[in-house]
């Protein structure tokens, strides 16, 4: 008999993991598909997060989040196995459980649904694709002398590795690439017939081309003229498109674009940094160190703080002609923070930074370039060859 329904695609890796969890404890459970962003109503009411999957047993038992409904799947396996049988070894297993279904998915997600689903972008793509193979690179070490992440047997761990691991082996790492890891892919195969996925998302298959990239959906058509029945009063002219609140302010001395070119094509120190001494107009523009609000709450890997950079860095493209700045991260794994410098058209930040709906979390301190204590720290934050406030500067990114 059915334990209950687990509600989801098969085409999202966790509600995958969870339905292998069950097949690997020998229980039955269904699956009903819920089309992706179409969350149903009525599920809705059980299940405010309006994520999957989730669970409802047949006694009326409401589960969400996938790790907590892959162990009490697993917690039917009668060997006590799937969960680790020392407290060494389960705690062993939640770690790999955690890391497979937050890192390693946040690395290869964005590559998969860039690819499958649009929006495309090919910075946020290649910067995923760094973040897998560095991801990968390190598995391959571990894996080299190891069946199973844990122990002798299939556990949980191996359960949401082979899943996480199928977000991209399965969609839009290509086989050449995946030979690269080949403990990695010798493990994805032996795991994907042990858990049961070929069951439940069928033959195991290896990706030959990456899909091509999606098509912008088609504008909408033009309307097709009426003609006109008789003359009308002629229609008002459309409303000019809003100009950028900093186009108005005088551009001044300092020749943003050309700085920009500067700084891509010379060495920092020795060229790009002189010449905005020397061109810097504080009439005009002005200097701001940004940091992040919330640093507490960057308890994460470095690649993810730099998504983040990434997504605010593109959700500040409206005014990207009237900016210039670096953001970098630093600290280390698990424990790092952002802070850079911008230059900016005008003495306001509000509206350089307030076209980006998350420019709220970060701070903005305006810099004066005659203090040397200011100056050197715009020279640290663009040139990003030294710590900063004694922590390494682990990655970072140019706005630009
Ligand atoms: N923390 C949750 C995350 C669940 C999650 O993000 N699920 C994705 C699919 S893997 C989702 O439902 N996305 C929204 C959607 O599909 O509409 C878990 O581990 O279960």
């Amino acid at each position: 008999m059915s334990v209950g329904t687990v509600y989801g695609n098969t085409l999202s890796f966790r509600v995958s993991a969870v339905l292998s969890a069950a097949a690997a404890a020998g229980i039955k459970v269904d699956n009903q598909d819920v089309a992706f962003g179409n969350f149903p109503a009525d599920l809705a009411a059980k299940f405010p997060e309006k994520k999957v999957p989730v669970f409802v047993g047949q006694d009326g038992y409401l589960l969400s989040q996938a790790i907590a409904i892959a162990v009490y799947f697993a917690s039917f396996d009668k060997t006590g196995v799937l969960l680790g049988q020392t407290p060494e070894d389960k705690a062993k297993i939640f770690q790999y459980v955690s890391y497979f279904n937050s890192e390693f998915a946040s690395a290869g997600l964005p590559w998969t649904l860039g690819r499958l689903m649009g929006p495309y972008n090919a910075n946020v793509e290649k910067q995923a694709q760094a973040s897998v193979a560095s991801e990968l690179t390190r598995l391959n070490g571990l894996l080299a002398d190891k069946t199973y992440l844990v122990g002798s047997r299939l556990s949980l761990a191996d359960v949401f590795a082979v899943n996480s691991l199928s977000c991209v082996i399965r969609f839009v790492l290509t086989k050449s690439e995946l030979a690269k890891y080949p403990h990695v892919q010798r493990y994805y195969a032996t795991m994907y017939h042990q858990s049961g996925l070929d069951s439940i998302i069928g033959a195991l298959t290896f990706v030959e081309k990456m899909p091509e990239i999606p098509k912008p959906a088609p504008k909408e058509a033009p309307k097709p003229k009426e003609a006109p029945k008789e003359q009308k009063p002629e229609a008002p002219a459309p409303a000019p498109k809003p100009k950028h609140p900093l186009a108005a302010l005088p551009n001044g001395e300092l020749n943003l674009e050309e700085f920009k070119r500067v700084y891509t094509n010379q060495d920092t120190r020795s060229g790009s940094l002189p010449w905005f001494f020397e061109h810097f107009d504080p009439e005009n523009y002005s200097v701001w160190k940004v940091d992040y609000a919330y640093p507490e709450d960057l308890k994460q890997a470095v690649f993810m703080t730099c998504n983040l950079i990434g997504g605010f860095f593109q959700r500040l493209e409206a005014s990207r002609k009237f900016i210039f700045g670096c953001c970098l991260v630093i600290g280390e794994n698990g424990d790092n923070t952002i802070t850079g410098a911008f230059v900016i058209k005008g003495q306001d930040h509000v509206p350089a930074f307030d076209v980006a709906p998350d420019w709220e979390s970060y701070s903005f301190t305006k810099l004066d370039v005659s203090k040397p204590e200011d100056k050197t720290f715009i020279e640290d934050a663009w040139a990003w060859d030294k710590p900063m406030f004694g922590r390494e500067v682990a990655d970072g990114k140019v706005c630009k």
